[in-house]
This record gives C-alpha cells, sequence and structure tokens, in this order.
C-alpha cells in the first residue's frame, strides 16, 4: 500500500474489501489478525450500543437519541488509526465512540439520560465532549492540535463531522487555521448524503466534499465508509503525515444514512426508501463479517460470543446509568452565567415546585 495519501478522482472511493464475487478482497499492511478481530469486536460493540439505545429510547429510557447505525465502520475504522493520547471530537453522531477506549457504556447513556453523570472530564479519556452545535468543534480541534504542536508533543487530534457541517462558518475557520498553522489534525467527514433532510445535492455546488480541501492546500481524500479496512488505512495515513509536521488532512467517507437522523425523525416524508433498503443490505458489519469468514477468520461460535458480550455490557449499562440518583434541577440554571439575573431563581422555584 501506499505510504502517502492517494488522491482519486471524483466517483472513485478507496475500498479494500471485496465484495465476494467479482471485487477482490485487499489487505491492510500492518495489521495482524489480532487486530481484524479487535476491530470487529468494536463493530459490534458500537452496533449493538445503537440499536439497544434506539430500543431504550422507545421504552423511555433515554431521550432523543441520534442513530448511527451504519456509520460504525467511520468511527471504528479512524479511531482504530490513533494512538491512546490522541484527541478525539465527536459530534452527536459519534456520541458512543468513547466506548472504544473504555468509558463506561452507563456515561453514555446518561448523556443521552440528560443526566450529569454523562459529562465526563475530557481529559480523562482524551475524547471531547459530544458536539451538538454543528461544526463549532472544528475550531477547537485544530485549537488543540496546534497547542500540542507548540508544545512539542507528536499527539494529533481528529474532529468528526458530517457532509452538512461543510457548509458551516466554524468549518471553514478551522480547516482553514489548521491548514495555516500545520496543525496535526484529521478532519474526518462522515458524508452520510444528509443533513437531517436536506440532501448533499442542495448543500453543496462542489463535486466532491474532498475538493474543499483545495481551497485550503491540504490533501483531500474519498474513501469508502462501509469499508472499515479502507478507513483505517486512509486515516492512519493522515495520522502520519499530522504526526510529521506536514499538517492537517481532510477525509470524504462516503456512505448513505440508512437510518433516521434521530429518533424524532420520520424520513419516510423525504428519503428513497428503495436505496435506502439497498444500503442496509450492504452495510458495514456484514461486509466486514463476511470479508472475515472468506479469511476463515470468524467461526460463528466466536461471532456469537462477541455479540453476547457486547449485549451484556449494555445490559450492563442500562442498569448503572438507571441506578444514578436523580440530578439536582439546579445544574440545570447553575452554570449558564456568571451573575445569573433575578427571574433564573424564581425559574428554578418554579421547576422544582412542578418537580414537587
Ligand atoms: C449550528 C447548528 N445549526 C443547526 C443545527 C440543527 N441541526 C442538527 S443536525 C443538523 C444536520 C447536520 O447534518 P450533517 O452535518 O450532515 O451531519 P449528520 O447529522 O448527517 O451526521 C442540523 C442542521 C445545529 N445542531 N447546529
Ligand atoms: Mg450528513
Amino acid at each position: 500500500m501506499a505510504d502517502t495519501l492517494r488522491v482519486l478522482g471524483p466517483g472513485e472511493l478507496r475500498r479494500v474489501i471485496g465484495d465476494g464475487e467479482g471485487v477482490p478482497d485487499g489487505e491492510v499492511e500492518g495489521l495482524s489478525e489480532q487486530d481484524l478481530l479487535e476491530l470487529h469486536r468494536q463493530l459490534v460493540l458500537l452496533r449493538t450500543y445503537d440499536e439497544r439505545s434506539v430500543v431504550y429510547h422507545r421504552q423511555g429510557r433515554i431521550g432523543t437519541y441520534a442513530i448511527f447505525w451504519g456509520h460504525e465502520a467511520m468511527q471504528v475504522g479512524s479511531s482504530y488509526a490513533l494512538e491512546r493520547e490522541d484527541w478525539i471530537f465527536p459530534s452527536y453522531r459519534e456520541s458512543a465512540i468513547g466506548l472504544l477506549r473504555g468509558m463506561p457504556a452507563s456515561t453514555i447513556l446518561s448523556w443521552w439520560r440528560g443526566h450529569p453523570a454523562g459529562w465526563w472530564n475530557p481529559a480523562d479519556w482524551n475524547v471531547a465532549s459530544i458536539c451538538v452545535p454543528i461544526a463549532t468543534h472544528v475550531p477547537h480541534a485544530a485549537g488543540l492540535a496546534w497547542g500540542k504542536k507548540l508544545r512539542g508533543k507528536s499527539t494529533c487530534a481528529i474532529a468528526y463531522f458530517g457532509d452538512g457541517a461543510t457548509s458551516e462558518g466554524a468549518f471553514h475557520e478551522g480547516a482553514n487555521f489548521a491548514a495555516v498553522m500545520r496543525a496535526p489534525l484529521v478532519l474526518f467527514c462522515n458524508n452520510n448524503q444528509w443533513a437531517i433532510s436536506t440532501p448533499l445535492t442542495a448543500q453543496t455546488a462542489a463535486e466532491t466534499l474532498a475538493d474543499k480541501a483545495v481551497g485550503y492546500g491540504i490533501p483531500g481524500v474519498r474513501v469508502d465508509g462501509g469499508d472499515v479496512l479502507a478507513v483505517y488505512e486512509a486515516t492512519r495515513e493522515a495520522v502520519e503525515r499530522a504526526r510529521a509536521g506536514e499538517g492537517p488532512s481532510l477525509i470524504e467517507a462516503v456512505t448513505y444514512r440508512s437510518a433516521p437522523h434521530a429518533t424524532a425523525d420520520d424520513p419516510s416524508a423525504y428519503i428513497d426508501l428503495e436505496r435506502v433498503e439497498e444500503e442496509r443490505q450492504n452495510e458495514c458489519l456484514g461486509r466486514y463479517e463476511a470479508y472475515l469468514r472468506r479469511l476463515g477468520l470468524l467461526p460463528d461460535e466466536a461471532a456469537e460470543a462477541v455479540r453476547a458480550e457486547a449485549t451484556q455490557l449494555l445490559r450492563e449499562g442500562i442498569t448503572a446509568a438507571e441506578a444514578e440518583p436523580p440530578a439536582d434541577p439546579a445544574l440545570v440554571f447553575s452554570h449558564a452565567y456568571v451573575d445569573p439575573p433575578a427571574s433564573l431563581e424564581s425559574d428554578l422555584a418554579e421547576l422544582k415546585r412542578i418537580l414537587g
């Protein structure tokens, strides 16, 4: 495999996993069998977290939830290319990425329950807070990466954001700043082709999102977002560039959102349901499991054991999250102002009265 970023033409996506028929399987240099199985474990962990969360939402046990079904390969493949001290800046779509660093499931479930037990200290995991405003974390990630560089560290940062985020001023400011300062940053765009109900065609006039990299003077690559190995390899190259002092890279991982934007969304009003069904048939975990089976690396019992372990982890996670004592309602108000206006006091009194 090439050790510099390969720039492919529009429409061309980097792939490693074949289709079991005409398209042959590739391999990624440097990944052992143990690595391949760990990638599988992580994919199953995220898939299980996501599927259980939708159920917990329907049961009224967590609040509105941003589904990431089908996005797991982008998250697992990219984060696997990082070292533990590298910093991750997730959006709501990557809410559970901390699991891959051992963060307890209860912490993330608590976040979705709106409970302060879900407010982790970013420095404990080198995972920043989940960013809900679109793209505002991109300048934060750029600043952190630049700061690490100024201190002579080899640490880099990765910022995850969607296709819609590339239209935001904060994306431009962060990308431009990182490029000018040669900050060790990986700009990872999950191009799922939808920003809630806005399709990619209404989002940009650019042929590809990776093309935007040209304007910043950095490399931009396009990769199949459903291919965990291709995502890993592309991110590893971007990380190597970052550590070598060559600055940021933009990775456009292309997929198609095959679940609702969030539990509050009904995409049947705007999405092509046939396309969704096609994508669901070709989803990233199934593709990777088929790849491992072709290599003879995934006996049924082993796959079952990985699923059982993840299911158990989630069961324990929701139990622990629900065992948290009720949060103090004053917290809703207490970090908003240095000098709180008098009206907040009466609002708090009213809230306490309602809560009984
Ligand atoms: C600054 C800002 N504007 C608007 C919103 C409302 N909003 C929430 S999700 C979303 C779409 C984002 O789409 P994309 O960047 O493609 O990410 P995806 O949800 O597809 O992962 C919007 C506009 C927001 N959260 N923040
Ligand atoms: Mg999107």
